[in-house]
This record gives C-alpha cells, structure tokens and sequence, in this order.
C-alpha cells in the first residue's frame, strides 16, 4: 500500500510539476482508501417492508395484528439465515393492562464474539396522544415512522447479511412494548416516569436471549424513514458511545449523506439504548428523528394518525441503511 501511494504522488508531481500539490494529495488519497466491499442496501425493497408491516394494522401488544406481525418478523428473519429467538412474556403497562409481548432476535455468526447489535421496536404505540384532534386521542397510530421504519430497515440488512456474510457476528432484535409509555391524557392519573417506556427491552436486559450476552457495541433505529428526517448526535449516545456515534455520523457523510445526519449534539431522549447502556454496559447509540426547534423533540406527524406511509421516504431509509452495512463490512 504504501508502495502504491509512494507511485502515485511520484506520477503526480512529474506530470504535473510545482502547481500539483492538490492532484498529488487527491492520488495518494484514492490509492489509501480500501474500496468498499458494503453490498448495495435496497430502499425500495426497505420501504415494502415497512408497508408489510403496516398493512397488519397497527402493531398493539394483545391485537391479532401485533399476532400476526410477530409471525411474519420471525419468519423473515429465520428465511435469512439467522438463529432465531423468540422471547413471549406478560408485562404490566402503567395502566395495569397486561401485556402478551414478544422480543424477536435474530443471530447472524453466532459463535463470533467480535458482534454489533442492531435493534428497533416493533411495536406501535395504543393512542394518537400528541394528535391536533381530541377524538383521536385514543386511536393507535399506524406506526409508519415510530416502529416500521426501524425494522424495515434492520429487514433489507438481514436479507443483506444472508446473502453476504460479514466478518463479525450481527445480532438483530425487534424488541417489543417500547410504544406503552404514560399518554399525555394520562398524566394527572399517572406518573410519566421513563420506566413506563421502552418494557420489552427492559425485560430483555434482564434476561438476555443467551447467557452473558455480550456485544461490543449497539445501535438503535427509531424513526428512520420519515420525509426531512434529521439525525443529531442525541445526548445518551454521547454519554455512552461517542466514539462510535462519530464514526458513524463520519461514514454516513463520507457516503454523502451529511444532510440528514447532522455533526453537531441533540437532546437526551428516553429510548432503547438507555435501558441497553445501563442494564447491559453494551455503548448504545440512537439513529432517532429529532427537532431541535418543536417542543416534544419530535416532528409533528409523531404520536399522531399522520404517522403513516404518506409520510415515508426511501431515501431516507437508505441513508441509514447504507451507512450501517459501510459500517458493519469495513470491520
Ligand atoms: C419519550 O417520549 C419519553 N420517549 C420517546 C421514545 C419514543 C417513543 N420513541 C418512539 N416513540
Ligand atoms: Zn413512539
């Protein structure tokens, strides 16, 4: 290698004699960048896996539609080559309802001891509480965005690893019950504490699907499709995984996508990761759509009935996606 960059400014300086100082350095810097071995993530083939999805109905823990959804998860997965586990368990909401929930991991090299966890919910939350309509307060939301696009996305990378094997073990968990947390309407009965959210990876934490699960890193998707999505380096991801947080944002503007993961630090949101970092000591990042600028954190389809395929881009899902394979086949 450093032969070749050695070749490559001694041609540009000859050819191009004092002025190519700027050409050389452009030489020398094609020479050293390995090329990318990252397969092609598909955007389309990630939207119709959100739409699959939301065409279930919403994904509310104790419908048919959050049923059938597990199904179709698990099986996907299993069709991609992955060892499946399947973790069902009752847990109590903050309203006292019990929940039927379902965690769904799928483990790609197993015996690798090198792994990164990818993981979403797959849940969609039981009310339109952040709704502009009253009447729609109690109505679940599709869960375009706020579900199906994280695990849409983590479906179009298993298909990927299935087809390509990586150097490293993949772990790929769809947790479940994240979406349950204190409604808005709720708030004078209840207390909106952090742990009402985020109950199927609270439970996963706590029982791990093997023994002394271990990894040497995860990242979180939450909200990863939506037109004009933006990502910031949110508050517990810094704390937490800096340093894994900046390569990626670096890879995912190298790639050419710095208009929507944007280098500068965002909010602390209650998520996943949270419960990954201190439950587990795995460094846990969140890819999360985030504003700055609106009081919730949230854009405004969030926790609303817009938060449907209308409101879906592919090309966003394929900034994510594309910037996590470069991350997991440059190890
Ligand atoms: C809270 O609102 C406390 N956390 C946001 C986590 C979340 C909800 N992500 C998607 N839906
Ligand atoms: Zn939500």
């Amino acid at each position: 290698m450093n032969r070749l960059i050695y070749l490559a400014l001694s041609i540009a300086l000859i050819s191009c004699g004092q002025k190519g100082t700027n050409e050389a350095a452009a030489a020398a810097d094609t020479a050293s960048a390995p090329a990318s071995t990252a397969p092609v993530f598909d955007g389309d083939s990630a939207y119709s896996y959100v739409s699959r999805q939301v065409a279930f109905g919403p994904r509310v823990p104790n419908t048919d539609a959050h049923k059938s959804c597990s199904k179709y998860l698990a099986s996907e997965i299993k069709r991609f080559g992955a060892k499946v586990y399947q973790q069902e368990t009752a847990l109590t909401a903050y309203n006292g309802t019990q929940l039927q929930v379902c965690n769904i991991i799928g483990s790609f090299n197993p015996e690798n001891s090198k792994r990164i966890l990818l993981f979403a919910h797959w849940d969609t939350r039981p009310f339109s509480d952040e709704d502009a309509n009253p009447e729609n307060f109690r109505k679940p939301i599709d869960g375009a965005d706020d579900g199906a696009s994280g695990v849409g996305v983590l479906l179009e990378i298993a298909r990927q690893l299935g087809l390509k094997n990586p150097n490293i073990g993949i772990d790929i968990a769809f947790f479940d019950a994240e979406d349950y947390g204190v409604a808005k309407f709720d708030r004078e009965k209840y207390k909106d504490t952090n742990e009402t959210w985020c109950l199927g990876t609270q439970f996963w934490t706590k029982n791990p699907h093997v023994k002394n699960y271990k990894a040497d890193y995860g990242i979180l998707l939450d909200m990863v499709g939506a037109k004009n999505a933006v990502f910031y380096k949110e508050y517990t991801s810094m704390r937490y995984a800096a340093r894994f947080v900046d390569d990626i944002w670096d890879t995912a503007r190298d790639l050419g996508y710095g208009k929507y993961f944007i280098a500068s630090d965002g909010g602390a949101i209650v998520d996943d990761h949270e419960f990954v970092n201190k439950g587990l000591n795995i460094p846990c990042l969140d890819i999360i759509n985030y504003d700055p600028q609106s009081e919730t954190g949230f854009a405004s389809y969030w926790h609303t009935q817009n938060d449907n395929m209308q409101n879906i881009d592919r090309n966003v899902l394929k900034a994510v996606g594309q910037t996590l394979l470069e991350t997991i086949y440059k190890q």
